[in-house]
């Protein structure tokens, strides 16, 4: 398989190749994936998601750079993964974060891939999923996926990520808070990008109070958070007392940490690679990783054990058979769950119904 040795090898112009074949579904691309599988695993997946235009592609870049110029110890290999699901025809989205991740360009450690949804979300979970895996065989120690945080499938692609940061910005009107509910469930860093802007500190209470929700100790702090409001302008805290709290507690249990970042100037980048680089070592620590792991090709192997046996069962199923009986759920002549049984026993419905 002189493809997956080339990428293996690093070869840029072949792993291309090879992520435009997973992101068609192509049978190269599949076998690709079969054989690199072993070699996958080792990455560090950071999802970044958050409601559109909150600066996750100007965040990635910055966070991206901190990876590649890192003081001590040896740059990291960067791989990107732009993943923008609503819309089919997003030249300009992929045009733009160009132009945002341009200093990157030309970095052979670094790989950026944008993906568009062609058809399913669905589709577009398991297309990323094969992307990242291709990358992190591919040795690529550090892989940032971005979504815009809006829906299920956003979602699912958050989980494939060990650490996820949920991108928030100040002045976010209340249709964003729906949004920002359904993804802060998967949050492991919270971040308030553009902290250059008015109305900061109600997103801090904001978020505070969601935290609330799910770590009823974060209250206690809540005060002496409020008080680094004042240094947002040209000092932004590292690190935020609920992590402290989480530490002298010895509590085997994470709190996610809100950070203020502005991206465009890069203020805040190391510090979220810093939180980055302690969720990471707490999910070492803690084993969470580990079972997060299971979990993630668990639910992948159900996924595919589901999509497998519904689409060899619809391969012998004749249309009009299938046809016939939605007709008579219509009719509400039988249940779903007996119209269930009679299909997959091979009985005719109307057998089935005397
Ligand atoms: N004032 C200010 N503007 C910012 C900041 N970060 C990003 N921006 C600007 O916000 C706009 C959107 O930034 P992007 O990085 O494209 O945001 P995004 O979340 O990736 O956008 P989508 O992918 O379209 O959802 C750009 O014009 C950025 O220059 C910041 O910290 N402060
Ligand atoms: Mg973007």
């Amino acid at each position: 398989m002189e493809l997956v040795e080339e990428v293996l090898a690093g070869r840029r112009l072949q792993l291309a190749h090879l992520l435009t074949q997973i992101e068609n579904g192509t049978s190269e691309g599949r076998e690709a994936l079969d054989a690199l599988f072993p070699h996958a695993g080792k990455a560090h997946l950071i999802g970044v998601t958050g409601a559109p235009g909150t600066g996750k592609s100007t965040l990635v870049n910055h966070l991206a750079r901190q990876y590649r110029d890192q003081q001590n110890g040896e740059p990291k290999r960067v791989g990107i993964v732009a993943v923008d699901p609503t819309s089919p025809f997003s030249g300009g989205a992929i045009l733009g974060d160009r132009v945002r991740m341009r200093d990157l360009a030309g970095d052979s450690g670094v790989f950026i891939r944008s993906m568009a949804s062609r058809g399913s979300l669905g589709g577009l979970a398991t297309a990323t999923s094969g992307v990242v895996q291709a990358l992190d065989a591919a040795g690529f120690e550090v892989i940032l996926i971005e979504t815009v945080g809006a829906g299920q499938a956003e979602v699912e692609i958050a989980r494939l990520a060990h650490t996820t940061l949920v991108v928030d910005m100040p002045g976010l009107g209340d249709d964003i808070q729906a949004i920002k509910a359904g993804i802060f469930e998967i949050a492991d860093i919270l971040v308030i990008n553009k902290s250059d802007r008015p109305g900061v500190e109600a997103t801090q209470r904001a978020l505070q109070s969601m935290l609330q929700l799910t770590h009823p100790k974060v209250r206690l702090f809540q005060d002496s958070l409020m008080e680094s409001r004042h240094h947002v302008a040209d000092h932004i805290p590292a690190e935020l007392p609920e992590m402290k709290m989480c530490e002298e507690a010895n509590e085997a249990q994470w709190i996610p940490p809100i950070l203020l970042t502005v991206a465009t100037e890069g203020k805040g980048a190391a510090e979220l690679k810093q939180a980055v680089e302690r969720h990471r070592a707490y999910l070492v620590q803690s084993g969470e990783l580990e079972q997060r792991e299971r979990e993630r090709l668990v639910s992948e192997l159900d996924i595919l054990i589901r999509e497998t046996l519904a689409e060899r069962w619809r391969e012998q199923q004749p249309d009009e058979h299938y046809e016939q009986v939605v007709e008579t759920l219509l009719k509400r002549e039988i249940s779903p769950w007996r119209a269930v049984e009679s299909l997959l026993n091979g009985k005719s419905w109307k057998r089935s119904m005397s």
